[in-house]
Formats: C-alpha cells, sequence, structure tokens
C-alpha cells in the first residue's frame, strides 16, 4: 500500500519532522509497503498539499500530531475530504490523548492510541485487504469503543533504524533516539503521560536500546559519510548512568563527532560531566523551569533545589559544555513573586542560550486535569491556538499582563546576554524570537 505521512508545520523554525513516522515509515517499507512524506510548512495551503497527495498516489494518510499541531490539521484534514475519500489515521500525542476530540473531525477517520508501529501495519493490511478495522489493538475507529492496548513493542533492539528521508537532516547533522519513557513524574509533562497509559501492560513503557543497537545506527552513519553532529532526541538521555558511562567510552573511540542531549539536574554528577565531554557532549539543555522552589516542588513535582541547578551548570561550564536552559512562565498557582524568582534564577544562572514559554497544559497530563477541575481551562481550549508568550488559561493568580510583562523581561535579558557576550546590539524581538525557536529546534 501507498502511505503518506504529512508533517503539519506551525512555525518556521521546529524543522526535525516527527520521529514517530520515521520508525512507522521503516517498519511499513520492511514489510513492503512504499511510503511518502510531505511537510506542509506555514507557504502551503491545503490544495498544495492535495496536489502532492493527488501526484503521490497516496491510499492512506498519516498525521502525527501533537497539540500545536492539532488546529492546523483539523483544518487540513477537513479540506482534503473534500477533495478525497482517502483514509486519514491521525496518531502521537495529542490523538492519543484526545482521541474522541481529534475522531470528531470530518476527514480523520482513525486515532492510533500510543506506539504505532505494528498497530499501523495492522491498519494497512486491513484496508487493504478490505478487512475490519474493529479489534485491531491501539487504533480507535469514528464510531466504537476504545481499543485495547498491545504492550510497547518489545524488544527495542529490533525495531529498525529510522527512515532518515522522513527528518530534515542536513550537513551531517543527525538525530538519534535511544530510549523511550522517562522515569520522572513532572506533572506538566506530556511525554512522561505514556507511562501512565501502559500501567499494568506486560513490558514497561520505558525501554532503552542497547549501546551495540546505538552504536551499529552511528556506525552506519559514520561510515556513508553523514555524520558531523549528534542529536539525542531523547527526554533524559542522562538516566541509566552506566549506560551512559559505557556508551561515552566507545562513542569516544568509534564516532567522536560531538553531540548534545537533555538532562536533568538530578541525574547528572561532576564526574560524568566530564565523561560526557570527554566523548565529545558540547551542549546540553536542561529544564529549569522555575525559580520559585515552591511551584517546582508542589506544582510541577520537581523536588530539586535551586542550588542544585547552580552547582550543574558550574560543572557542565567547567567540563566545557555549553548549556541551554528552559523556563516555564504562567504556572497554575504561580504569583508574580514566584515569576520574580524565575527571572532571577535565570540571572544568576547567567546562561546565553535560553527558552521561555509560556505554560500549555497538555491534554493527559497532571496539570491538565488540575487546570480543568479548578475552572482554569476554557471549555473551548482546543480551538485556542498555543502561543508562547500568551496563556490559555484564567489564572487567579496570574493575569496575561503580568506573564507579558515577564515574557518581555526574559527577551530583554536575552538582548542584554547577548550584547554583554558578544557585544552585538540584537534590539529586535523577531531576532529573538527567531533564534529562540530555531535553537530549540536545533535542541528538541
Ligand atoms: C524530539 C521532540 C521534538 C522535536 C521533534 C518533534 C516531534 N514531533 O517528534 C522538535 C525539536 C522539533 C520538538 C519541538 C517541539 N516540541 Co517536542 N518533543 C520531542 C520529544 C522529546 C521526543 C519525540 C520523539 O522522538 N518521540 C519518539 C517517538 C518514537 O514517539 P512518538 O512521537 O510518541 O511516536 C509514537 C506514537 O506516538 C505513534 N505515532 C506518532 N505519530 C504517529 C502518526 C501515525 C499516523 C500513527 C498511526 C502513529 C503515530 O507511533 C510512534 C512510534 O511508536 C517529545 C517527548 C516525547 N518523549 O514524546 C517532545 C514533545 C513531543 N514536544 C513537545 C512540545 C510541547 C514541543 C514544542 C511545542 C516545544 C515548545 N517549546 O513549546 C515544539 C513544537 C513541536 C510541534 N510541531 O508541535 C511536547 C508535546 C506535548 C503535546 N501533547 O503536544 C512533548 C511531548 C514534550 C513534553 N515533555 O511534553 N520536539
Ligand atoms: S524529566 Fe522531562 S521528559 Fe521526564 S517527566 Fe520530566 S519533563 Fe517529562
Amino acid at each position: 500500500m501507498r502511505v503518506l505521512f504529512i508533517e503539519v508545520d506551525t512555525e518556521r523554525s521546529w524543522a526535525v519532522a516527527s520521529v514517530g513516522p520515521a520508525f512507522l515509515a521503516s517498519v511499513l517499507r520492511q514489510h513492503g509497503h512504499s511510503v511518502h512524506f510531505f511537510r506542509m510548512t506555514l507557504d502551503h495551503t491545503s490544495n498544495d498539499v492535495a496536489e502532492h497527495v493527488r501526484s503521490c498516489g497516496a491510499e492512506l494518510i498519516g498525521l502525527s500530531l501533537t497539540t500545536r499541531q492539532w488546529l492546523r490539521a483539523r483544518q487540513l484534514a477537513h479540506d482534503l475530504r473534500e477533495y478525497f475519500e482517502i483514509p486519514v489515521v491521525a496518531g502521537g500525542l495529542h490523538p492519543t490523548f484526545s482521541a474522541d476530540d481529534v475522531l470528531q473531525t470530518d476527514g480523520i477517520d482513525y486515532a492510533c492510541i500510543g506506539e504505532g508501529e505494528t498497530a499501523m501495519l495492522d491498519l494497512v493490511h486491513a484496508i487493504e485487504s478490505g478487512g475490519s478495522v474493529a479489534g485491531i489493538r491501539n487504533i480507535q475507529e469514528k464510531v466504537g469503543e476504545r481499543p485495547a492496548l498491545r504492550p510497547p513493542y518489545s524488544p527495542i533492539d529490533s525495531l529498525p533504524f529510522v527512515a532518515r528521508d522522513h527528518l530534515d537532516e542536513h550537513q551531517g547533522v543527525c538525530h538519534m533516539t535511544t530510549q523511550r519513557g522517562c522515569p520522572f513524574p513532572c506533572t506538566y509533562c506530556g511525554a512522561r503521560m505514556y507511562n501512565q497509559l501502559y500501567r499494568g501492560a506486560e513490558t514497561a513503557y520505558g525501554r532503552r536500546r542497547s549501546i551495540d543497537n546505538v552504536m551499529a545506527e552511528l556506525r552506519q552513519l559514520k561510515q556513508s559519510g553523514k555524520l558531523s553532529y549528534v542529536i539525542f532526541l531523547d527526554d533524559t538521555f542522562t538516566i541509566h548512568p552506566t549506560w551512559v558511562k559505557e556508551f561515552c567510552s566507545i562513542y569516544r573511540e568509534e564516532i567522536g563527532a560531538p553531540f548534545s542531549l537533555h538532562a536533568r539536574v538530578e541525574t547528572v554528577n561532576q564526574q560524568l560531566l566530564i565523561e560526557l565531554a570527554g566523548a565529545g557532549c558540547s551542549q546540553i539543555t536542561y529544564g529549569v523551569e522555575s525559580g520559585s522552589e515552591r511551584i517546582r516542588h508542589e506544582v510541577m513535582k520537581r523536588p530539586v533545589t535551586n542550588q542544585q541547578f547552580l552547582d550543574v551548570f558550574e560543572w557542565t561550564r567547567s567540563a566545557g559544555i555549553s548549556l541551554t536552559a528552559n523556563f516555564m512562565l504562567g504556572l497554575p498557582e504561580e504569583t508574580p513573586s514566584d515569576l520574580q524568582m524565575t527571572y532571577d534564577l535565570a540571572e544568576e544562572l547567567d546562561v546565553l542560550d535560553f527558552g521561555y514559554f509560556v505554560f500549555y497544559p497538555y491534554p493527559g497530563t497532571e496539570l491538565f486535569f488540575l487546570c480543568q477541575s479548578k475552572g482554569y481551562l476554557p471549555e473551548n481550549y482546543l480551538d485556542l491556538p498555543a502561543n508562547h508568550r500568551e496563556s490559555i488559561l484564567c489564572l487567579p493568580t496570574l493575569t496575561n499582563k503580568v506573564i507579558g510583562e515577564y515574557y518581555d523581561k526574559f527577551t530583554n535579558l536575552r538582548i542584554k546576554r547577548y550584547r554583554d557576550h558578544f557585544g552585538i546590539d540584537i534590539e529586535s524581538q523577531e531576532f529573538i524570537a527567531a533564534k529562540q525557536a530555531q535553537d530549540l529546534a536545533q535542541t528538541g
């Protein structure tokens, strides 16, 4: 069967493309299906996408969706249905946790809940053979019950390497994932909700590829001459210190290309950072999120102190690794004085590269349910665009005006940092916004 995955862009600079379809594509190809990819950039209209659907002869369309992609994807699915009767399946974080809403849209026929590799294969076989889709685990139909879930894919090493033609990779910058799942309980995080989804399944959702398997993929990339930098997209690369140490020593010997990763301060120590730096780690992104220990501990379930951030940032710098820090503004129960603490911590951490985002309650997360139960979440939340600068919430402790003021303070801090470090004046807010998004797209 000819399957087309469409990536729906919502910002110019998020340019990696979803990793999920890149896994699905390689599994489908292994089974003889032909898989195509189309990126709907901000300049494309639904008509342009329809042209592509026609020219590639798609028989099934796959959409991979985070919540931010939902509004544009909903319109696209609706428009495509005006032209074709080609079945459309939506998967990814958003359909997983909002399947009923997603399936109410004209033009979306199926939602995939959770992991999609074998579910998509079964769906393709059913459609191709004219068989019934009912009863395919993980696939929810428009009308019908929530499907049973198959256990998380195991062993994870038996998955084929990702189809790299689905990723936007240039000049030898390659994206890698070495694991699925993150064990931490952060209440704002969409990713950790997979652990909840699969609670009680016969295989735990958290799985890490073996070092041999990851190295085999890296060697293949190196041999093809297409490897100059590796971006590890894993949620928290550093959760298994023994794995990481062993990986570092093999990577250093055999690959040696610089790489970046995401970590949590609780999962690193000075020695591990030195080993990572020795293997080529050139950049680490840490989520700081809030400078208020009350908000971090009580609202976000991140029991870490500000001093831990200061120590780890110092160790990271002294290991020679550059830092990116991410902050959130506008959390439930946050007050202006909490926001001030976040700003103060950002100043104290003295990071050149940082991202700052207004909190958005992703469906399925603990904070989503909290916002809903406390009446902070408007009923039409799925019709409201997620925006980095404004909250969709009605918070009793913060107004959008105050959140916006702090957002601007962060922007100004960024301008000041650039002026201090590079001696250049980057006054334009557009430049800052574009740089911020671009950096995050590079680092995930
Ligand atoms: C890598 C990454 C990125 C990359 C690539 C994006 C991508 N979509 O893959 C980049 C850097 C571009 C990125 C950007 C952003 N990201 Co991001 N990102 C991730 C991260 C860390 C890993 C994704 C990944 O590789 N997963 C591995 C694959 C294999 O898993 P998967 O995507 O879930 O796919 C499986 C199933 O869902 C299913 N499936 C997926 N798609 C489809 C499609 C079909 C048709 C089917 C049948 C099945 C199916 O099958 C797949 C294989 O089993 C996740 C965290 C996470 N662990 O999910 C956050 C995450 C997806 N990002 C998130 C966010 C918020 C963003 C940003 C908005 C960041 C921001 N600062 O605000 C931007 C904008 C992205 C956008 N377009 O909306 C949130 C999304 C929450 C939500 N509910 O929407 C997450 C969950 C992080 C979090 N902690 O909450 N991100
Ligand atoms: S550490 Fe990161 S990926 Fe893990 S649960 Fe917390 S926010 Fe999510």
